[in-house]
């Protein structure tokens, strides 16, 4: 009698723990992350300006929320990385402009970085695919040894890395610590000075032997007949193929993804696509009519559909919460003659915005985003809410129930319900990051862009930069294409923006 009731006493503590496990699983939501690169607001189908279908991330908008306001920090990619995964806006640290491929590890590892945050809330972390944060201790990283620090000193617990961007040598995978097949008789060389081998053939002397030709720039070193920035050589067995990085990460994504099916984790999916080299699988090739910027534009789709496929498979769509967004916007030639610019045709890759990547313009950081959690995000919903990439931190923190610890991520605040489109409720300012440091700020329909005396337009890559010497102000609700500067019109205005801006550089 007594065994039966002690059984009985056993059976309902063991129901009562796998309760408790289950809605503490339930409580913690996985965070899928996709960021991508270069896209720009324009170029999804959803957002109405595309001459291209993306049918599997309008299937996210139409399952989610789709916001129009949302903003990248940067109009670049390591300091909106930077400021994605610190809750610090980049522009208050020196050094975190675009990375070269060799740089240190530019995120502290005594700070607690998004990663590191989620690891106390219980998280499995992975970041897979473009990182350009730099890698490795004072020296940069050591190509053909342990590469370290890196991701899995700041909270990462697994790591597939392009380590910077795809025209940027070393051409290599870095899996956690090391290059992925390396054959330690070939070691690995990099210099972006000068060339590490005077007798190898390079973009610039060689076009001969190139697949895709530089447009400027990008004429060192050759690697899958596409000439990079930067001087590398050996690892021969080690070196990527362009073509198969849509593959491979979603390849290793499915992975991370069912093997940790049964713990809360948070997937930094960082896709390659849009970036240059645009060099699309060839089931790609020729499918869009709008050479190859369009047609990593349908493998960035096709990648999406997988991710989500994925998911599904493995019955996690009512516990994650999927983000898809961009680390800047739209850039057409970025160094390569990829027919970029002659097959744009109709197609507007930045809406109605201004500028592009590298601009102070809107289209600069006004970014694709879309929120979807099956269940819990309302589908199918439109929202103009001003948000922006630095509040992931604050926002995950309250998501997953950890607080954000005094002195961290200064710049980021909770927006969680924003997020989740429970309430419209805007950020109350937002400040935007040019190429050349030049800061903006929006409050409510107002922008303000500081005066500053940097080139105004990049004549390579065909980009208005945003500077003008004056202060400039607009109304966005009435001129989302920023032409008419309302500076002399509205000179209070034009002050309170000022010292808004001012106070935000203040803060710390
Ligand atoms: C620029 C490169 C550009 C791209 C960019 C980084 C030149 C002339 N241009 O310096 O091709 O690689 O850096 O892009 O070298 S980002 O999206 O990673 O910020
Ligand atoms: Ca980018």
């Amino acid at each position: 009698m007594m065994q039966a009731k002690r059984n009985i006493a056993v059976t309902v503590l063991l129901l009562v723990v796998s309760f408790v496990i289950h809605a503490q699983k339930n409580s913690k939501p996985n965070i899928v992350l996709i960021y991508t690169d270069d896209l720009g607001y324009g170029d999804i189908s959803c957002n109405g300006y595309s001459a291209i279908q993306t049918p599997n991330i309008d299937k996210l908008a139409k399952k989610g929320v789709n916001f129009t306001n949302a903003h990248s920090t940067s109009a670049t990619c390591t300091p909106s990385r930077y400021s994605l995964l610190t809750g610090q806006y980049a522009w208050r640290k020196d050094g975190t402009g675009i990375a070269p491929g060799d740089a240190s590890l530019l995120i502290p590892t005594t700070i607690t970085s998004l990663p590191g945050l989620l690891k106390k809330a219980g998280y499995q972390n992975a970041v897979i695919g473009k990182w350009h944060l730099g890698l490795g201790g004072k020296e940069g990283p050591e190509w053909n040894g342990k590469i370290a620090p890196g991701p899995l000193e700041i909270g990462f617990d697994y790591s597939f890395l392009i380590p910077a961007t795809g025209d940027r040598v070393p051409c290599v995978f870095v899996e956690n610590h090391h290059v992925v097949n390396l054959d330690q008789k070939d070691p690995i060389t990099v210099n972006y000075k000068e060339p590490v081998d005077p007798n190898a053939p390079t973009g610039k002397n060689n076009p001969e032997l190139l697949k895709m030709h530089p447009s400027h720039e990008h004429d060192n070193s050759i690697v899958n007949g596409v000439s990079r920035i930067g001087y590398m050589k050996g690892g021969k067995a080690a070196l990527w193929k362009d073509e198969d990085f849509a593959d491979v990460f979603v390849r290793k994504a499915g992975q991370f993804i069912t093997d940790n099916k049964s713990k809360p984790f948070f997937l930094f999916f960082s896709t390659h696509d849009i970036h240059v080299p645009r060099l699309a699988h060839e089931r790609f090739v020729g499918k869009s009519g709008m050479g190859p910027r369009g047609d990593v534009l349908l493998q960035l789709d096709w990648t999406v559909g997988e991710i989500y496929k994925i998911l599904e498979e493995n019955k996690l769509l009512k516990n994650t919460l999927i983000i898809f967004t961009s680390d800047n916007g739209q850039v057409i030639d970025d160094g390569y003659k990829d027919e970029s610019v002659e097959k744009l045709g109709t197609h507007k890759p930045g809406g109605n915005f201004r500028g592009g990547k590298y601009s102070a313009f809107e289209a600069g950081t006004r970014v694709p985003f879309i929120v979807s959690w099956k269940g819990k995000v309302k589908a199918g919903k439109k929202s103009d809410a001003l948000f922006s990439q630095v509040d992931f931190y604050a926002s995950f923190a309250k998501l997953v129930g950890v607080p954000v610890e005094q002195n961290m991520a200064a710049d980021s605040r909770d927006y969680l319900s924003t997020l989740l489109n429970q309430k419209s409720m805007s950020r109350e300012y937002l400040v935007e990051h040019s190429l050349t440091n030049t800061l903006s700020v929006i409050k409510g329909n107002w922008k303000y862009i500081e005066p500053s005396g940097a080139m105004a337009f990049n004549k390579k890559t065909n980009t208005e930069l945003g500077n003008l010497k004056a202060p400039q102000l607009y109304d966005l609700s009435t001129d989302p294409g920023e032409k008419n500067n309302l500076a002399e019109k509205y000179p209070e205005k034009l002050t309170e923006m000022k010292n808004l801006l001012e106070s935000v550089k203040q803060k710390k």
